[in-house]
């Protein structure tokens, strides 16, 4: 019997380590700085692969993980890899709600929490069917570390086919709770490898990139497009756990690659610190997840000499199109999200699904490689977001200019994306509309000059009931990430409605178009 081709991810990434494996791969920058080897990774990975291996996990076991970004987090994420589980990344500012939403719906065999949160956590994971709950804190301690220093840092990486699942990232939905895409070993090898080429990743004998890691590692962009690249180039990575601007200016002479959300981009203009000379050693900035605004694209390329490549993705779909990083591959263009990727086919249809002709505006559709296996446990989701022939619907609404270049002028999902994270209206309003005293509520995302979009929130009263907008805020923090709590709320008698009875969030957009503009 011939055995399938091995397309473990950790195995492709291992591969492009360095051979001088005593050199620095990941340096932090918070304080103290601490060094980490190639070396390093392949022996600490080695040991949490074994400790998971000596778990006696079922085939496919996932392993849920909402912790503070540390090395020792993405460590774990390879470790996960290598020894073939699924990873299941989840954002720290998830409140107690949201997880067991996740846990209940994933069933995950074993969470990972931060220390502070283990006593509340772990009674949660427990209660809902995980056999194992682990620490991981961001100071280097908790009991998941503990365990691995027990196990050796010798281990044969799981052989795993290219459809079986490597992650299940949660993503907004139009309707109901968030869904669990499925990606697979063969969906996020690909598009590395593609992105490698794509952004011609330089290997250290090739004068070897440094790339400045401030994003989160609980979503597509940190974890797969920056990490993934860094690890199959053989990069060094300059590690911050959170963004901030005057660090990352400060940063730029030692590195050549950055990427960010718009926010970041906003935010780094706004130092004074960041100028040419401080861009000189810097090769490339990448911009993703959500639409830079054509002003931020023209500031920064006037003060650092600079074109940000803005590239276009998604967690179902990891990377789908890019600027063009070689100018003999075309120039990159401000408010364009650029063109599909080497092995994407993209395509924009109108209602009733015929392609409209060039340059016309219509739902945005893709296949490829890249495009994930499904929505976990929801085959009927699935399907509905299929259409004949493998084409993902995307929800995202653009055209394709003369020269091929896709342009996003907007969403048909209900999707607010703010500072690069999603929000989804209706499971704000669904809380909000549970709240004593609440009628109903309608939540629309308006222009923010930092974080590019801004979540509002309109609500009205029962009859004889008296709403107090400051205190609805605050019943939502407890419930709901802070990121999605409304930065306004506005208490009316009536939401604006069509003939049809639909509430016509168009106007209460218009309405407060200028709050934070
Ligand atoms: C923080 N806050 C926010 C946001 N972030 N409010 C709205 N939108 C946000 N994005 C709120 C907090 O809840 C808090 O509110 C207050 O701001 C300060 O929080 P803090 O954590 O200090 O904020 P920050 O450190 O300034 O964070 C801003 C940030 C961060 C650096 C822009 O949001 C961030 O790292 N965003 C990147 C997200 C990302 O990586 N997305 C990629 C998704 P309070 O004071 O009330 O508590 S992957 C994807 O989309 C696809 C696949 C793709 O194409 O890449
Ligand atoms: P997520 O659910 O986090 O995977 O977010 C994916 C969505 O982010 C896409 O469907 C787009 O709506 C949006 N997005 C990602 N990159 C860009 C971009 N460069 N410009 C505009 N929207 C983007």
């Amino acid at each position: 019997m011939t055995q399938a081709a091995d397309t473990n991810l950790f195995t492709a990434l291992r591969a492009g380590f360095p051979a001088e494996l005593d050199a620095t791969a990941i340096e932090t920058i918070d304080e103290p700085p601490l060094f980490y080897t190639w070396r390093d990774i392949e022996r600490a990975t080695a040991m949490f692969a074994n400790l998971l291996a000596s778990l006696d996990l079922p085939a496919g076991a996932r392993i849920a993980v909402q912790v503070d970004k540390s090395v020792e987090s993405l460590l774990f994420y390879l470790a996960v890899l290598r020894a073939g589980f699924v990873y299941l990344p989840l954002n720290p500012a998830y409140k107690s709600d949201e997880i067991a939403y996740f846990i209940g719906n994933a069933g995950p065999s074993v969470f990972v929490c931060a220390p502070k949160d283990f006593a509340r956590l772990s009674a949660l994971a427990f209660s809902a069917g995980t056999t194992f709950v682990f620490s991981l804190g961001d100071d280097h301690g908790g009991s998941l570390l503990e365990r691995a220093t027990h196990f050796s840092d010798h281990h044969v990486a799981a052989r795993r086919g290219r459809d079986e699942l490597a992650a299940i990232v949660y993503t907004s939905g139009t309707t109901g709770r968030s869904k669990g895409a499925m990606l697979t070993h063969g969906n996020l090898l690909s598009n590395a490898l593609t992105l490698k080429s794509f952004w011609g990743w330089r290997r250290p004998e090739d004068g070897g990139d440094v790339l400045i890691h401030a994003l989160p590692i609980f979503h597509v962009h940190g974890l797969f497009v920056a990490s993934h690249g860094a690890l199959l180039a053989g990069a060094k990575m300059l590690w911050l756990a959170r963004f901030n601007a005057a660090k990352v200016a400060a940063l730029l002479p030692r590195a050549s690659v950055f990427m960010g959300v718009p926010t970041l981009y906003v935010r780094l203009l706004g130092e004074a610190s960041l100028t040419k000379q401080a861009c000189r050693s810097m090769r490339l900035f990448i911009s993703g997840s959500a639409p830079l605004l054509l002003e931020t694209f023209d500031a920064f390329r006037e003060r650092t000499g600079h074109t940000i490549l803005e590239r276009y993705g998604m967690s179902e779909t990891v990377m789908l199109t890019s600027n063009p990083y070689d100018a003999k591959d075309g120039e990159r263009r401000g408010g364009t999200v650029g063109l599909p990727l080497p092995g994407v086919e993209l395509r924009v249809r109108d209602e009733p699904g015929r392609l409209v002709p060039q340059g016309e505006i219509g739902s945005i559709e893709v296949r490829g490689p890249n495009v994930f296996a499904g929505y976990w446990g929801m085959p009927e989701k699935t399907k509905e977001e299929f259409v004949e022939g493998g084409w993902f619907k995307t929800g995202d609404v653009g055209r394709i200019d003369a020269d091929g270049y896709v342009v996003i002028v907007g969403r048909s999902k209900d999707l607010i994306i703010s500072g690069g994270y999603n929000v989804y209206p209706a499971e704000i309003e669904s809380v909000l509309n549970e709240m004593p005293g609440v009628a109903e509520s309608a939540v629309v995302g308006v222009p923010h000059a930092d974080f590019g979009e801004a979540v509002v929130a309109v609500v009205v009263a029962r009859p004889g009931a008296a709403l107090d907008g400051a205190a609805l805020l605050a019943a939502l923090k407890t419930r709901i990430a802070n990121f999605k709590v409304p930065k306004a709320i506005f208490v009316v008698s009536e939401l604006p409605r069509n003939a049809m009875g639909k509430v016509q969030k168009n106007l209460l957009r218009d309405a407060h178009r200028a709050l934070f503009a």
